[in-house]
């Protein structure tokens, strides 16, 4: 029998076009990307949030509280794969279009025809899938030109599918290069912020936020550095401020919607505001504050004159929702500032919510719509067995542990009780036996915002535990029981093994 007579359908399929079907993924993956950079008209953005959204709850769960970034990490990695394999099944699917039609010389056709077919179908963006579309082409047409053989014979010849390869390779390469370079326009310079009056005030407040800041290095300043991020998607919405309208629908007199420039037209204030999210670890870094530029949202949401109702749900561009009581609406804010400048795109530019005193959770960012609803309904969150909507826990938290010269040690760290106030952070390095008082910074404006402290004391020999608790406003001491963060957010004092080289006992 002659090698190019197929015995059975399985034959045709040789080793070499899975070789150049996979191949023709890698490359049209890296063609989406040179086009789309890290946002959602990327193939692997969808893919990644789809993984995220249809994994069972417990899954989800469980890789937030083990795995933490990790897990988004993990959850990056697998959309990528399975970007490449769904590609991959288009470029074969191509190859054999174009064999059973006996135009083997369409096959680089077929497959980017295909392949831009399927990443339409999964981004809905035309651009990035045609970069894919011709990405996968390329690929297989030198797999072809290279090929002794024609492709008729699926790739046997080894020339072929090397060239496959390696021309996969210069796409990969030239695609990440110009996906990262074009990554820089969908996260635009950010730039002051439209709002004069609003603008005069940013300069002696953050002034303000330095000067007050402890004087101690390696404790973060009372203005974050580097503000942590929680998102439902791998990749984050961009959202031109042209395109952006508020909605405030539902039970109301009548609805009203808000464009850019009306929102940054109005009476503008400046808030210090902290967030903390419900499922970060107790020590862990998901606690941070900033100075936010904004209107409070009533002034927005009064117009359309809402109804006596008990709740409102907030809607996204990305697809995200939360939903709380509208009394806790009444103190909130839109802000479309941050630290002075416009807000970054991974905060929710053009706007975003900020609630005081409440976890994260429902600090919708990318904000277009909000909802006042007549019955009590679940967010995001919420379906997936979270408990995040009401007060934020207090916490102190022990970011900063140095041993110094002569037998001295200092702790420090920030802590928070929402809009219950900090009124002080004590210290014990015996066991609770004795607690003393640790130094705080000065409070910033504000009803929601963290402080700093630290401590400073003679350290016993060797390893030895310490324990911080905050103390609120009112004299509430922090609660000492150790809960998880799901599904009600982390309770409990940190403590750390300061002394002998020991690193922390509880979650860094
Ligand atoms: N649209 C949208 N808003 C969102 C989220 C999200 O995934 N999508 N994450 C929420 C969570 S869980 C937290 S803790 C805060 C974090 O805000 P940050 O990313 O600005 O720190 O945003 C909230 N708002
Ligand atoms: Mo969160």
């Amino acid at each position: 029998m002659s090698p190019s007579a197929p015995t059975d359908r399985l034959e045709t399929v040789s080793l070499g076009a899975i070789a150049v079907s996979l191949s023709a993924g890698v490359a049209g993956v890296a063609g989406s990307y040179a086009a789309a950079s890290f946002t959602p008209a990327f193939i692997a953005g969808p893919i990644a949030g789809l993984l995220a959204r249809r994994l069972p709850s417990v899954v989800v769960t469980y890789s937030i509280l083990l795995l933490g970034d990790l897990g988004s990490q993990l959850n990056v990695v697998a959309a990528l794969a399975l970007s490449v394999l769904l590609l991959a099944a288009a470029t074969g699917a191509g190859l054999a279009v174009a064999e059973r039609l006996g135009v083997a010389g369409a096959a680089p056709q077929a497959a980017g025809v295909l392949a831009a077919i399927a990443a339409v179908l999964v981004t809905g963006a035309t651009i990035p899938s045609l970069a894919a579309g011709v990405a996968v082409a390329l690929v297989v047409a030198v797999a072809n030109l290279l090929s002794l053989t024609d492709c008729e014979a699926g790739f046997r010849d080894r020339r072929g599918v090397l060239g496959g390869v390696a021309s996969a390779i210069g796409v990969l390469g030239g695609g990440y290069l110009l996906g990262s370079s074009s990554g820089a326009s969908s996260n635009p310079e950010p730039s002051d912020i439209d709002n004069d009056g609003a603008q005069a005030e940013i300069g002696p407040l953050l002034q303000e936020a330095n000067d007050k800041s402890l004087d101690v290095e390696g404790l973060e300043p009372l203005v974050s550095e580097r503000f942590y991020e929680v998102d439902i998607n791998a990749t984050d919405p961009t959202v031109s401020p042209d395109d952006w309208t508020l909605s405030i629908t539902g039970a109301v007199d009548e609805e009203v919607s808000y464009t850019y420039d009306e929102v940054t037209g109005m009476d503008a204030e400046n808030r210090f505001v902290t967030l903390r999210c419900v499922g970060e670890k107790l020590n862990g870094r998901k606690l941070d504050n900033a100075l936010w530029t904004g209107v409070p949202i009533m002034d927005l949401v009064g117009p359309a004159g809402p109804a006596d109702e008990c709740c409102v749900m907030l809607h996204a561009t990305d697809g995200y929702y939360q939903e709380f009581p509208l009394s806790a609406l009444e103190d909130g804010f839109l802000a479309y500032g941050m630290n002075g400048e416009t807000l970054p795109r991974g905060h929710g530019s053009p706007a975003r919510v900020l609630i005081p005193g409440h976890w994260g959770e429902i600090n919708v960012k990318w904000v277009t719509e909000i909802e006042v609803i007549e019955e009590e309904a679940e967010g995001y969150w919420e379906e997936r067995g979270w408990h995040g909507t009401g007060p934020v826990k207090t916490v102190a938290k022990m970011h900063l542990v140095e041993e110094l010269d002569g037998g001295r040690a200092r702790v420090g760290g920030h802590a928070y009780a929402g809009t219950r106030g900090i009124g002080g952070v004590e210290v014990t390095t015996d066991g609770g036996e004795t607690w003393t008082d640790a130094t705080l910074s000065e409070p910033l404006p504000g009803e929601d915002v963290w402080r700093q402290w630290v401590h400073e004391y003679d350290a016993p020999e060797g390893p030895h535990d310490v324990t911080v608790r905050a103390i609120e406003a009112d004299g509430t001491v922090q609660p000492s029981e150790r809960t998880d963060a799901f599904p009600r957010g982390p309770s409990g004092w940190v403590t750390r093994t300061v002394g002998g080289g020991g690193g922390g006992r509880f979650g860094r």
